[in-house]
């Protein structure tokens, strides 16, 4: 059996952290070790979501942990949200994408834009697991510009009918609802875009899995398609209007991300620790050698800068100040540094670092779909050149 993760900790993060934070951390740390890290492998070959872990994870109160309790939520504040984040996906990323799914795209917009009576009788039961919710913004034609989105919602005497497709869609076969983004003026009016929740049993909803993913195997990955689907009058989320709806729940989305991918990077980091002081070549252990310490020594450099980034961003963002271009900073540089450490790991495995039985290349096919969801690395890229010249790649 694998030893228990002992972290990653070379400038004593942990000191910036409040006993809460680090009690949160510590338990879903355990949860991890325990309850996961034994059983992801054999799922990701399989290529099937751990759904059985899904009532613990509720009770540990990890779906949408930064909202409020009166909505059965744990109230936790965003460094705390995030260390749940990042022990997530030290186990796997797509364990971790179905809680940022549930808690930031399907919970969170119900909660920034939903009435009363939507908040009151959905987020306790996405809460506590009760209900699977899912988040439809991109399409077959429209993945980094949802502004160009296809998909139409026109309101009837008795509510709306919603006709489209969206693709790519996390948790979009498991779920029981799904926060759908569509127009309601023409096509070209991206001011009418509004969230609507969508039973996913109603007639004309239908989802299929992406079958043939090489990356995010522990996940469910669909395709929705939407014809003639009826819903009431309060199926919309009264609060939403325009692109910048959806872009603000990605911006809560990118914020776990950020934190996540650390987890990945400091999996794969201790795997090549562990590895690199116990392979012996050459008569000695491959971590005595210059070339694997190099590869070492920039691992943790990469890894430490990332924790101190994200813990200065959740700061922000419990003060009311993180602006999404920082978010985009730290979800740009936290996955592509957990993606070199996860192909770095590989390599420093030798032939062992193939195998499912180690984590690094199951982290690092996983974190080539964190690089594109969410925003791809490009598109980030483009956010931040806008945010420092004041000129828009886009429009
Ligand atoms: P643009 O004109 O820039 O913006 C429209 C309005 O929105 C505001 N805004 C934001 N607000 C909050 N958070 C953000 N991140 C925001 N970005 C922009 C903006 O200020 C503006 O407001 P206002 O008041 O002026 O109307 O819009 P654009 O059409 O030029 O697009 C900009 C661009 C390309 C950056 C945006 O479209 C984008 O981010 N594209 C990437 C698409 C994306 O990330 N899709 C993700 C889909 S969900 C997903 O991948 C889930 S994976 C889940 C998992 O498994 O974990
Ligand atoms: P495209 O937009 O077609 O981009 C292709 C390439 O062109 C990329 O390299 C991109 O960076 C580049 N590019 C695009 N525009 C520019 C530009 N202006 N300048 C320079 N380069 C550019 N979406 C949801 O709505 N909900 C989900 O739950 C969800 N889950 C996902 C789960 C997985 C496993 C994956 C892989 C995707 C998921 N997505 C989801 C979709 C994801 O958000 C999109 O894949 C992403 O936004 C990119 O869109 P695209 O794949 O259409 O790529």
């Amino acid at each position: 059996m694998a030893p228990k993760f002992q972290g990653v900790d070379f400038y004593d993060v942990d000191s910036l952290l409040s006993e809460e934070e680090r009690a949160v951390r510590d338990t879903v740390r355990a949860w991890v070790d325990d309850n996961l890290i034994p059983v992801i492998g054999e799922h990701y070959l399989e290529g099937h979501f751990p759904k059985q872990l899904v009532p613990q994870m509720a009770e540990l109160g990890l779906f949408g942990a930064n909202l409020p309790e009166a909505y059965g939520c744990a109230g936790l504040n965003n460094v705390a949200y995030g260390l749940i984040m990042q022990e997530l996906e030290r186990g796997d990323s797509g364990v971790r994408s179905f809680a940022s799914v549930q808690g930031a795209l399907a919970m969170y917009p119900i909660y920034a834009f939903g009435s009363d009576e939507q908040k009151r009788r959905w987020l306790p039961k996405m809460a506590s697991g009760e209900v699977i919710g899912c988040f439809g913004l991109t399409e077959p034609d429209y993945g980094s510009n949802p502004a160009g989105m296809i998909t139409m919602a026109k309101e009837t005497k008795d509510g709306w009918v919603l006709n489209g497709a969206k693709m790519w869609i996390t948790n979009g076969s498991t779920a029981q609802l799904a926060i759908v983004w569509a127009k309601t003026g023409t096509v070209d009016d991206v001011n009418s875009i509004r969230g609507f929740i969508v039973p996913t049993n109603t007639k004309g909803f239908s989802a299929k899995d992406q079958k043939g993913k090489l990356s995010l195997r522990a996940s469910d990955t669909s395709e929705l398609v939407l014809q003639d689907v009826c819903v009431s009058k309060d199926a919309v989320l009264p609060e939403s209007g325009g692109l910048k709806s959806p872009l603000l729940c990605l911006t809560q989305a990118r914020y776990g991300i950020a934190w996540g991918a650390v987890g990945a990077a400091m999996a794969c980091y201790d795997e090549a620790v562990s590895y690199a002081k116990t392979r012996v070549m050459f008569g000695h252990p491959i971590g005595g050698f210059q070339l694997q310490q190099a590869r070492l020594a920039e691992m943790l450099t990469e890894i430490t800068k990332a924790q101190l980034l994200c813990v200065q961003l959740g700061r922000l963002k419990d003060q009311g100040k993180a602006t999404p271009q920082q978010v985009s900073l730290a979800k740009r540089n936290n996955v592509s540094i957990a993606t070199d450490v996860a192909r770095e790991t590989r390599r420093l495995l030798g032939a062992n670092g193939i195998l499912a039985e180690y984590q690094a290349m199951r982290h690092l096919a996983n974190l080539e779909s964190v690089y594109t969801y969410e925003g791809t690395h490009d598109i980030h890229t483009l956010i931040l050149g806008q945010e420092i010249t004041g000129l828009s790649a886009f429009n």
